[in-house]
């Protein structure tokens, strides 16, 4: 569970279901945060934020206690918004210091949400759906990410197009090279292809030039993954269905993808489907290629899982698109304040984070334990299983 508005005091979490035992690295935590922040087209916000978690409760001596955690990141920018942001009831005379929203972004969730909830100030709308929400996000994967660690299983990111500028080549990049250009804290977009990615930033000087905004595609790969997290048996406990959820509820995003995504439909089977071996010595089976993006039948096949998510531009523009005054009902430009250009970069780390939250939830439902030993040990129980098949 998450809570907390945009320019409100902070940003809560609380996590219940992880084991016991597990250590809590907070500069691990802060490091994902920072990752977030960063990505070039980023707005003026990410020169007044430098976010840093609190943990309130749930571990003690630097490991989990098995209680709920609770998380908390303060928003620097509160000090500049306490009146407009205020819990005690409106005291602001002033209409322009009230800073009312009445004029809705095309393809922000401002006008539907201000129909849903019967609000004529905007504001109501855009304090939590704005992408800030996902710092905490990022923080909560952060300790998916610490936990899946202890089993070995590794989540990375890299941008494979900004626009219409596609990297090469975007489906054959190894783990290797995306581990390290994910951790690659220097790099302007975390893109592998050098080329597009000089090419893509100049894209997005030209954009903020003229007053527009880009999308992109970030994908999302989580190595050494075992097989059989998620279930074919129902609807709901399919992982593929699960990860599209999680990355789908990221702002922005349009359309999720997963191993070959959009071209299965245009190659036949026998171009698609990853061919089986076995390697005796490892005793373990082998695939061919990953087109199935390391799931089958809604569960993991030992595979990497890849996972892609598509981001439509960011709503808010500097030069506004046509609107129309939510009050008066003339036309009227749509509202402008700050905005960012893109964040594509800061998708990716967003994505690994809501990644790293399916996972480490499968691993639970699946190894289960009330503390970190317990859970290994299933574990362990599980992949002598595997090797015995
Ligand atoms: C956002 C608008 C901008 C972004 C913000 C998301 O904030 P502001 O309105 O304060 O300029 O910077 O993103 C973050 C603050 C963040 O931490 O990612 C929006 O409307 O979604």
């Amino acid at each position: 569970m998450t809570a907390g508005e945009s320019h409100g005091r902070a940003l809560i979490g609380v996590l219940q279901g992880l084991p016991a035992g597990l250590e809590v690295n907070i500069d691990f935590i802060n490091h994902q945060l920072w990752r977030r922040q960063q990505g070039y087209g980023r707005g003026g916000r990410m020169k007044i934020e430098t976010d840093r978690v609190e943990i309130l409760s749930g571990v003690r001596h630097g490991r989990t206690l098995g209680s709920p955690v609770a998380l908390m990141v303060e928003n620097k920018d509160f000090v500049n918004w306490q009146e407009v942001m205020a819990v005690e009831p409106r005291q602001i005379r002033d209409e322009k210091r009230a800073r009312r929203v009445t004029r809705p972004r095309p393809g922000h969730a401002d006008l539907a949400g201000g129909l849903k909830y019967n609000t004529h100030d905007l504001r109501d709308i855009l304090e939590r759906s704005s992408a800030r929400e996902t710092t905490m996000r990022v923080a909560i994967g952060a300790l998916a990410k610490l936990l899946l660690k202890e089993f070995g299983i590794e989540i990375a990111s890299h941008v494979t197009m900004l626009g219409a500028i596609p990297a090469e080549p975007i489906h054959d990049a190894s783990w290797e090279e995306i581990k390290a250009i994910s951790e690659a804290d220097d790099s302007p977009l975390r893109c592998i292809d050098k080329e597009a990615e000089a090419r893509m930033i100049a894209l997005i000087d030209e954009a903020k030039k003229a007053g527009d905004t880009l999308g992109g595609i970030f994908e999302v790969v989580a190595h050494n993954v075992p097989p059989g997290l998620g279930s074919h048996t129902h609807w709901e406990l399919k992982l593929d269905g699960r990860l599209a959820q999680a990355i789908m509820s990221i702002q922005a995003v349009k359309a999720v993808e997963i191993g070959a995504g959009t071209m299965v439909s245009r190659l036949p089977g026998s171009k698609i489907h990853d061919c089986v071996g076995y390697n005796h010595q490892l005793r373990r089976f082998t695939r061919a290629s990953n087109r199935a993006g390391g799931i089958e039948g809604g569960m993991s096949n030992g595979e990497d899982i890849r996972v892609r998510g598509h981001l439509k531009p960011i709503s808010t523009l500097r030069r506004p698109l046509e609107s129309v005054d939510i009050n008066t009902k003339e036309p009227l430009e749509a509202a402008f304040e700050r905005s960012d250009i893109t964040a594509v970069g800061a998708a990716g780390v967003i994505g690994e984070a809501v990644v790293a939250w399916v996972l480490a939830d499968a691993m639970v439902e699946k190894f289960g334990g009330d503390s970190l030993g317990e859970m290994k040990r299933n574990f362990e129980g599980y992949l002598e299983q595997l090797k015995n098949y």
